[in-house]
């Protein structure tokens, strides 16, 4: 198999090496460069067609895409220790974090930097910035949903660290380099952060 990867501060392929590092895997991967436009060169798209890293060719030609599903691709072969959550409870709540992570904060960090970034101005045509800076109080109304909820928990969905933290790490790395670091006033996902960053995997 070949795993498409790109450096930080790209979140999604991120998720994926951090969650490769968690279950101890090394997959062949090979390293393409978002600035210079590697995700849209005729190579990749014939890999993906959305022209989105990451991507994984199995060894029969087959691609998945999605960091998640990759993730869970990944989880079946691998079970151990399970991130994807124990037992029919444990399963609902990291997918349901998983989803908050990526619905709730996600998207509109995502508006933010597609419409009101100036780095993405060249390949987001047009920008409309009102509308980008209009999601920046969505995106912290979500941290603080996540700070509420690590109040009385080490991780999202509990006692052990899941996908559903992977994800949250990224997207909030992701949200400080673009000038969005966690409020000052949210100590538990303040403190949470200092935990998942401090786990060896976080280095990915
Ligand atoms: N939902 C996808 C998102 C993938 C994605 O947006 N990747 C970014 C890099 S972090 C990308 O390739 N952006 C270029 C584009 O969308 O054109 C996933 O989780 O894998």
């Amino acid at each position: 198999m070949l795993f498409f990867d790109a450096a930080n501060p790209a979140p999604n392929p991120r998720r994926v090496r951090i969650f490769l590092a968690e279950k101890g895997l090394k997959v062949p991967t090979e390293l393409l460069s978002i600035m210079a436009g590697d995700h849209k060169k005729p190579e990749f798209l014939a890999v993906n067609p959305l022209g989105q890293i990451p991507a994984l060719k199995l060894d029969d030609g087959e691609v998945i895409t999605e960091s998640i599903a990759i993730c869970r691709f990944f989880e079946a072969l691998n079970p151990d220790p399970p991130m994807f959550g124990k037992g029919p409870k444990g399963v609902a709540e990291v997918d349901m974090w998983t989803r908050r992570v990526e619905l709730r904060l996600g998207t509109p960090l995502s508006m933010v930097w597609q419409h009101s970034h100036p780095f993405t101005a060249r390949v987001v045509v047009p920008q409309y910035k009102d509308f980008g800076e209009s999601n920046r109080p969505k995106v912290n109304d979500a941290l603080r949903v996540f700070d509420s909820a690590l109040g009385d928990r080490p991780w999202l969905a509990g006692k052990d660290y899941s996908i559903a933290d992977i994800a949250l790490l990224c997207t909030v790395d992701f949200a400080t380099f673009i000038g969005m670091p966690v409020p000052d006033d949210m100590p538990n996902l303040t403190a949470w952060h200092a935990r998942a960053s401090a786990r060896p995997s976080a280095a990915a």
